[in-house]
C-alpha cells in the first residue's frame, strides 16, 4: 500500500500517474482539509473533491478544479439573490457538498463520508481526510486575518502574507486510518503541493508528523517550486512569510526529519549540495506534468526512488 500526503491541483496530478502506473487500489490518499470552508451553508472540502473527480475521470483539469464541463446556473442564481459568490461553485459539484452537508448533520464524520463519495464514484483509491475534526488555515494579510479561500480566490493572493496559522490544530487528532495507513505503507510520498498550507496542516495535526519519523519505508517528496516560485498558486509567499527559503531548499527544510529524497527541478539543480547537507537524497527531473504522459512518467520515477 502506497501511502500519499496531498493537497489540491498540483497533488492530484501526480496522483492520477500514480493510479495508472500502479492501479488506485493501491492508493491510500492523505488529504488536506486545512482549505475547507462553508459557502452558501454547505461543507465544501476542496483538496478532498479535487481529488475525488480526478481519480473518478471527473475533473475539470483545465482549471484543476471542479467537474468538466459544470454549469454555474445556481451560483448565477444566488449572487441575483444577493449572495456573494466569488467561490466558483458549479451546479453538479453542488450535489457533492449538499451530499456532504446532509450526511455531517445526521451524525457522520468526514471521514466516512469521503468513503461513501468515493464508492459511490467508483474510486478504488482510499481517500481519508487528514482530520475528521474542523482545522481552518487562516492568512495573516496587512488587512487582517483571513480564511485561506478568501485569499486565494477572492483576494487571488495578492496581499502581502505576514503568518499563517492552523485553526483548531491542537485540538484535532489523525482521521481513523491515518496513522495505522502510515504505519503499514510499503512507501510513503508526498505530493507536489503546498508545504505550508496543504501539506502543512497535516503534518501539523498532533500525531502525523511523528508517526512519518517513525517511518521505516521510505518517504518521498516532490517539490513544488521550480526556482523560487512554485509552478502555480503561492507556495513561495506562505514560505517566506513561515520563514523558510522559497525554494526547494525551504521544501526540504520543512521535511528534512522525515524525507529520504526530494525530487526537484533540473533547473534547480544548484541546490543539491545544499539539500543533501540536510541529510536528503537529491533526484533532478522534470516535475512539470502538462500531460498524462507527464504524470506517469514523473510517478515511475518517485515509485522508482521509493522502493530503493
Ligand atoms: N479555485 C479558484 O481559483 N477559484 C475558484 O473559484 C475555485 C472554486 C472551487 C470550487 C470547488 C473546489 O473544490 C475547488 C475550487 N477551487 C477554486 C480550488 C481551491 O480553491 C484550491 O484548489 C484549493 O483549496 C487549494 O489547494
Amino acid at each position: 500500500m502506497i501511502v500519499i500526503l496531498s493537497g489540491g491541483t498540483g497533488g492530484a496530478k501526480l496522483i492520477e500517474g500514480l493510479a495508472a502506473e500502479v492501479g488506485a487500489a493501491e492508493l491510500t490518499i492523505i488529504c488536506n482539509t486545512g482549505d475547507d470552508c462553508v459557502f452558501h451553508g454547505l461543507n465544501v472540502s476542496p483538496d478532498i473533491d479535487t481529488i475525488l473527480y480526478t481519480l473518478a475521470g471527473l475533473s475539470d483539469s483545465a482549471k484543476g478544479w471542479g467537474i468538466k464541463g459544470d454549469t454555474f446556473a445556481v451560483l448565477d442564481q444566488l449572487r441575483c439573490l444577493g449572495n456573494e459568490a466569488w467561490f466558483n461553485l458549479g451546479d453538479k459539484d453542488f450535489a457533492t457538498h449538499i451530499t456532504r452537508t446532509r450526511l455531517l448533520r445526521e451524525g457522520c464524520q468526514l471521514s466516512e463520508v469521503t468513503d461513501r463519495t468515493r464508492r459511490s464514484l467508483g474510486v478504488q483509491a482510499k481517500i481519508l481526510p487528514m482530520s475528521d475534526a474542523p482545522v481552518e488555515t487562516r492568512v495573516t494579510t496587512l488587512q487582517g486575518e483571513i480564511s485561506f479561500q478568501e485569499f486565494f480566490v477572492r483576494e487571488r493572493w495578492s496581499p502581502h502574507v505576514t503568518a499563517v496559522r492552523f485553526a483548531g490544530i491542537e485540538q484535532s487528532r489523525p482521521a481513523p486510518g491515518v496513522l495505522d495507513a502510515i504505519r503499514a505503507a510499503s512507501a510513503i510520498i508526498i505530493c507536489p503541493s503546498n508545504p505550508i498550507s496543504s501539506i502543512g496542516p497535516i503534518l501539523a495535526v498532533p500525531g502525523i508528523r511523528h508517526a512519518l519519523n517513525q517511518a521505516t519505508v521510505p518517504v518521498v517528496a516532490v517539490s513544488p517550486l521550480i526556482g523560487a516560485a512554485a509552478i502555480s498558486g503561492p507556495a513561495h509567499k506562505l514560505m517566506t512569510a513561515q520563514g523558510l527559503e522559497a525554494s526547494a531548499f525551504g521544501v526540504a527544510q520543512s521535511y528534512r526529519e522525515f524525507v529520504k529524497t526530494l525530487v526537484i527541478a533540473h533547473e534547480d539543480q544548484c541546490l543539491t549540495e545544499r539539500i543533501q547537507n540536510l541529510g536528503i537524497g537529491v533526484n533532478t527531473t522534470e516535475i512539470r506534468m502538462p500531460s498524462l504522459a507527464d504524470k506517469r512518467r514523473l510517478a515511475c520515477e518517485v515509485l522508482a526512488l521509493a522502493q530503493k
